[in-house]
């Protein structure tokens, strides 16, 4: 008997407690243990019924996503759920936590479920590029009907205990000590001589005939790219029509299916890379933290308004300091609407708007902060500014509070000196909207404390954000390496590719949209303001990237806001419109470069938007401005909407294109431009030359 599962008995219920901590993830080891457990209560003449619970925190959650694509070992699961379902001693399951995936799939080979009120299933495998495959897809739609399960396994949405009550997952929910209430409702059921009810036997409620076409229909453009949602719809509508050992099998080839795709090696490479980013290499996760119990905010713009709005969310108290009342009422608004957009969508309850605002505190006055324990800074990006605020935070904050910054660009380390306590300075980089945006950059000065950074990389996950540390440099990671798409952009469309062209390109790669829809929702006055403050001319390419962005603002098109920038719009539709006008400024400008436009095909826009963009990357591992090409890959996937179905550049380099097609790629442009912003970084090439990857770095 292994110990990942545990046998015992109460009275004459014999109990099978899964013991494989963190999560009780269906090891090898515990799908054995489970079935050989239900094999041997089964003989066992002592035992009249089974529960199976979870030890721990959690019931199962869900099949070790860390055994996929290794040799298997041990019993399927679908053996240990038939064992389960067949066994000729009555099962109940009993869950609490998060029975998730192949753990609730498990729970539905029991003949009855009973719940805590805190838990919260569901089969979120979609969210690994796979599909729930020991029979979730054929058991769930039997007990609540095809539309129902259809949604719960498209969304992948985590189900609290009283609507799976409600729809029939569970059979009851138990209050107090779980394990009580399961043996209880065992000995009901037996003393009731309720049946063994396996779900395989009931029938599936079709709701409509259209359900599927429907379905199909409705998610086209939010499962663009993705493989598993479309399998999933294939696998349901299997359910409904095929008998049930026929719609396992067909389960099992779409799972396969997906399994074996890119598409999901990318994304359960991309769970566990989400998760390794919230650790620092050099800070252990026992370094001691310090207790950040309220904040401080300085600006009440439209970043500092939506970080405030991430303190509140959180239920954390924060004063918001400006330096005017207007301001300050002005941001406070801003505050109140969104609040109250979200609760008329239904995305929160209207008394919780209140509760929210009363956690904001509105002040003028810098004394406020005085027992603030983390201090952000969201004012205007000039580095008089910074210095101005940063020395008046040091006069001000508590010894030990953590001083940061939200700049963007600006040098932390330069920031920090302003201060007679660098040590307790950090970067943190919230991106915009920062009430909506799950990224953060949280920026490692030189003089950064451990203890600092372990904080904010733990505040910043109780704040509903994920965290990646990132070293000082211009544009951090994400900015970056986003410069180098821009310019190549730029570039291409004064040598002949038409904004939609470029654009299209980059929205069938999978990106929400390409770089001239996304700066005309951005606004391209703010880029031109930064190209008219400079000096001169950007030296540090060999062309200036701005001829056709300055042209364009010159005429006051600066995108959605104007109604025009690169595309036109029927405003308040967003759709972009592709411009005559644009074209002719575009050509213009190819001809006063002296440039004769060609065709630029859609292979080689790819690979020069998003090859030097990899180049980056690799300067940016090399320099230890990132920690691991994970990090630079999550920040791309949930910053800047690098589809993760392709697993943010730096995976995407490594295993779907390969590092040597990319330096290869580089040269070639190299060659035939004579820019050496094509030169291979020295990390790329050294990799090349030793056949390894960037995550081996
Ligand atoms: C499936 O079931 C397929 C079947 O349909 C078909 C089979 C044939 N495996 O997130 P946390 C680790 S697919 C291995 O920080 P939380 C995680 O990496 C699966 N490891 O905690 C972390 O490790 P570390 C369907 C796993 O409390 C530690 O556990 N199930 C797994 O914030 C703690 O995790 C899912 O997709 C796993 N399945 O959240 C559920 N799960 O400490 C995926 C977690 O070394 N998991 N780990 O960094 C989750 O959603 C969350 O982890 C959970 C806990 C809600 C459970």
């Amino acid at each position: 008997m292994s110990d990942a599962v545990i046998r015992s008995k109460e009275g004459r219920i014999g109990i099978l407690t899964v013991n494989n901590p963190p999560v009780n993830a269906l090891a090898a080891a515990v799908r054995a243990g489970i079935k050989e457990g239900v094999e041997a209560f089964a003989q066992d003449a002592s035992v009249d019924a089974i529960v199976l619970i979870g030890g721990g925190r959690t019931f199962i959650a869900g099949a070790d996503i860390r055994e996929f694509g290794k040799p298997p070992s041990g019993p399927n699961l679908n053996d240990v759920i038939a064992t389960m379902e067949n066994s000729p001693k009555l099962i109940v399951a009993a869950l609490h936590g998060t029975p998730l995936g192949g753990g609730l799939e498990t729970a539905l080979g029991a003949h009855y479920r009973v719940a805590l009120p805190t838990t919260r299933m569901g089969l979120p495998e979609v969210h690994l590029g796979l599909l729930p495959g020991a029979g979730g897809t054929q058991r769930l739609p039997r007990l609540t009907g095809a539309k129902y399960a259809l949604e719960a396994i498209l969304s992948g949405r985590h189900i609290p205990a009283a609507e799976a009550k409600s729809k029939g997952i569970v059979d009851a929910i138990v209050e107090g000590d779980l394990l009580k209430g399961a043996i209880a409702h065992t000995e009901m059921l037996l003393a009731q001589k309720a049946p063994r009810r396996r779900v395989r036997d009931l029938t599936v409620t079709l709701e409509s005939p259209d359900l599927f076409a429907e379905t199909e229909k409705s998610i086209a453009r939010k499962a663009r790219g993705f493989k598993a949602p479309w399998n999933i719809i294939k696998c349901v509508q299997a359910a409904v029509e095929l008998p049930f050992d026929e719609g396992m099998k067909r389960e099992r080839e779409l799972f396969v299916e997906l399994l074996t795709s890119s598409e999901s090696a990318a994304q359960r490479y991309y769970f566990f890379a989400e998760r390794e980013a919230a650790k620092v290499k050099d800070v252990p996760a026992d370094t001691p933290q310090r207790e950040i119990k309220s904040g401080g905010i300085i600006g009440a713009g439209t970043m500092g308004g939506g970080i405030a709005m991430n303190f509140a969310n959180a239920g954390v108290p924060v004063t918001l300091l400006e330096t005017s009342q207007e301001a300050l009422d002005r941001g406070l608004k801003t505050i109140r609407t969104n609040y109250e957009n979200t609760a008329k969508r239904g995305g929160m309850k209207a008394e919780d708007v209140e509760k929210r605002m009363a956690l904001i505190k509105p002040t003028l006055n810098y004394d406020d902060l005085k027992d603030a324990d983390v201090i952000i800074e969201a004012v205007f990006e000039t580095m008089e500014v910074k210095e101005t605020v940063f020395k008046k935070l040091d006069e001000v904050a508590k010894p030990g509070a953590i001083l940061a910054t939200n700049t963007s660009g600006l040098d932390v380390n330069q920031i920090a000196s302003y201060t007679k306590r660098p040590g307790d300075v950090i970067g943190m980089h919230f991106f915009s909207p920062a009430n909506v945006m799950k990224l953060l950059e949280n920026v490692r000065g030189k003089a950064t404390e451990k203890d600092v950074i372990a904080t904010v990389m733990s505040f910043s996950k109780k704040i509903g954000k994920i965290p990646v540390l990132v070293g000082v440099c211009e544009g951090f990671v994400g900015n970056r390496m986003l410069r180098m798409r821009g310019i190549q952009s730029a570039y291409m469309m004064e040598e002949g590719a038409l904004p939609q062209q470029i654009d299209k390109v980059i929205y069938d790669y999978g990106f929400p949209m390409g770089p001239f829809a996304m700066s005309d929702l951005a606004g391209n006055d703010v880029g031109w303001r930064i190209r008219q403050g400079k000096k001169e001319k950007e030296k540090r390419n060999v062309r200036y990237t701005g001829y056709v962005a300055d042209a364009i603002c010159e005429l006051g098109r600066f995108g959605q806001k104007t109604g025009a920038g690169y595309y036109k719009y029927n405003l308040p539709d967003r759709t972009p419109i592709p411009d005559p006008e644009v074209e002719k400024i575009i050509e213009e400008t190819s001809k006063k470069l002296g440039i004769t436009r060609r065709a630029i095909s859609d292979q080689e826009i790819l690979e020069r938007a998003l090859y030097p963009m990899v180049n980056e990357g690799a300067k940016i591992l090399e320099e230890g401005m990132a920690q691991r090409s994970l990090d630079i890959d999550v920040i791309w996937v949930n910053g800047y909407g690098w589809p993760v179905y392709r697993g943010g550049p730096m995976w995407w380099a490594d295993n779907v294109v390969g590092l040597k097609t990319i330096h290869d790629a580089l040269l070639k442009y190299r060659d035939a431009s004579g820019d050496p912003f094509w030169e291979p970084a020295p990390l790329l090439k050294k990799l090349v030359q030793e056949g390894k990857k960037f995550s081996s770095v």
